[in-house]
């Protein structure tokens, strides 16, 4: 509907919505105006991004996620369950290499997936996001939650969160590439598996450390460490069938973690997204 713009001294249709003044400053004129305002609120243009072309936003006013239920991925829908924020998850089909298509590389020039399009983001404005550990820290931040609000706290969070983005993910992903996926190719060899193994099981340690006391990794509040952690250690027995190799029964605290973590209704929503179609 084209904009109406009345000079009677008091109705004023303006092209932004929230500015619409209604004719009788009474209870009857705010319903009015907030049906209005409601009703014909601009929908946000994700034209800029190019990934909408191939994954196009069905509502472009929330969350856009592009993911699969990896470990990487899954951190992003859990975190986002979590926030009850609303978001539209979409599917990147690593069998197509959709992950390397141009419309993809576009918001993620690394070519892998979970990335993600906050169409409020900084200043009101739409804003592209990928490497999970980052993204995670930009919805804690915007929602003041999943981080404690002491900023020394805040920091240690951040710590376990580099933890998990420089040591867990990257070495248990090289354990189960050798273990599970390219066995074949190192056959003759088992030095790559055992690097990556040994190095698995030091981080596992690293975590029943921390965990001793613990019911999340910082302590009462569950944060985004927790979020970014688990997946993994669940995906390397589930993904990897690593479970035995690692000796995961030599970390009964973790284990326990790993089992409240999993069992949070935000999890076992989060943990399938996005859903094959
Ligand atoms: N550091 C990145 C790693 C992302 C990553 O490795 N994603 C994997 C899935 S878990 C992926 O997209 N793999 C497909 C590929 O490498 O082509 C992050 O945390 O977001």
């Amino acid at each position: 509907m084209p904009d109406q713009v009345r000079h009677d001294g008091r109705v004023h249709f303006l092209t932004a919505r929230r500015d619409v003044v209604p004719p009788f400053p009474t209870a009857f004129g705010v319903l009015f105006m907030l049906h209005r305002n409601f009703q014909e609120q601009p929908v946000t243009d994700l034209s800029a991004f190019p990934i909408t072309q191939k994954w196009p936003a069905k509502n472009p006013d929330i969350i856009q996620l592009y993911s699969l239920p990896t470990p990487n991925g899954v951190k992003v829908s859990i975190a986002l369950e979590e926030l009850g924020l609303a978001y539209e998850p979409h599917r990147v089909d690593f069998g197509g290499n959709e992950q390397k298509s141009p419309e993809f590389v576009s918001l993620n020039p690394n070519g892998r997936i979970p990335a993600l399009i906050d169409p409020h983001g900084p200043d009101g404005r739409p804003i592209g996001l990928f490497e999970s550990g980052a993204i995670l820290w930009y919805l804690a931040e915007k929602t003041g939650k999943l981080v404690p609000s002491d900023p020394a706290q805040k920091y240690e969070t951040l710590c376990w969160v580099m933890f998990q983005m420089g040591g867990v993910g990257p070495m248990f992903g090289q354990f189960g590439h050798f273990y599970k996926f390219a066995a074949d190719k190192v056959a003759n060899n088992s030095y790559p598996m055992e690097r990556y193994r040994d190095e698995a099981k030091r981080l596992l340690g690293v975590l029943e450390g921390r965990l001793q006391d613990r019911q999340w990794i910082m302590g009462e509040t569950y944060t985004v460490a927790d979020i970014a952690l688990f997946p993994w250690v669940r995906g390397a027995d589930i993904f990897y069938g690593g479970r035995d190799v690692l000796g995961y029964g030599d970390f009964p605290a973790v284990m326990g973690w790993l089992e409240r973590c999993t069992a949070r209704p935000a999890s076992q929503k989060g943990i399938d997204v996005p859903a094959k179609e």
